[in-house]
């Protein structure tokens, strides 16, 4: 599955490192690319369990979900 993510916070390559090395560890993601200048967070994974934990995942590091 793959989703776009809105993802509100995203200021800089610190913040596009954060989400991507913190989603892409967790178990079911395959590929996570953050667009800064867009703001999104573009995902590929298993299922919707997995989505729910991505999504979790951002907003525990601080930044709104769209
Ligand atoms: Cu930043």
């Amino acid at each position: 599955m793959k989703e776009i993510i809105k993802v509100e916070g995203m200021s800089c390559n610190h913040c596009v490192n954060s989400i991507e090395s913190s989603v892409g560890e967790l178990a079911g993601v395959s590929t996570v690319k953050v667009d800064l200048g867009n703001n999104e967070v573009t995902v590929e994974f298993d299922n919707e369990n997995t989505f729910a934990q991505i999504k979790e995942t951002i907003e525990e590091q601080g930044y709104d979900i769209a």
